[in-house]
């Protein structure tokens, strides 16, 4: 039956397609994902999220975009002679099974030039991006300063 040989064959391509898709993109979860307040007078903000990698290869994030900041970065605090500062994470690869939590003093997620000062129970959209090209796209709630 030469209709049948055809049809599997297409389908099995399908099939070929969709795992190789999978094989590609990064495989993450996204949660606990949360924007500061915004301090009065301060056009800068920062996100925090926990990514658990539940892949079986290494995903490496390589940025962070907003629509709500003029630009945003990936950040990272570190105590360099007695002084907290914070530099830009070009690459942060996460190994399978592992969880990265950001939070403030450590990574997280720079936001500059804030377009409107956000306020506790906020919604605010990001999109992370990885090595691959994966997008993952996640909400995050404005939390009050404490
Ligand atoms: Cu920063």
């Amino acid at each position: 039956m030469r209709t049948t040989s055809l049809l599997c064959a297409a389908v099995a391509s399908m099939v070929l397609a969709l795992a190789s898709q999978a094989v590609l993109a990064a495989e993450v979860e996204i949660s606990n994902a949360w924007v500061k307040e915004s301090i009065p007078g301060s056009e800068n903000g920062a996100g925090y999220l926990t990514i658990t990698n539940t892949g079986i290869e290494s995903a490496t994030v390589i940025g962070v975009s907003t629509e709500s900041a003029r630009a945003s970065e990936v950040h990272q605090h570190i105590l360099r002679d007695g002084m907290m500062r914070m530099r830009r994470v070009p690459e942060l690869p996460i190994a399978p099974n592992e969880t990265l939590v950001f939070q403030p003093g450590g990574y997280h997620l720079m936001l500059f030039g804030v377009k409107k000062p956000f306020r506790a129970g906020d919604q605010v959209e990001f999109t992370l991006k990885f090595s691959d090209g994966y997008q993952a796209t996640f909400t995050a709630e404005v939390q009050p300063i404490r």
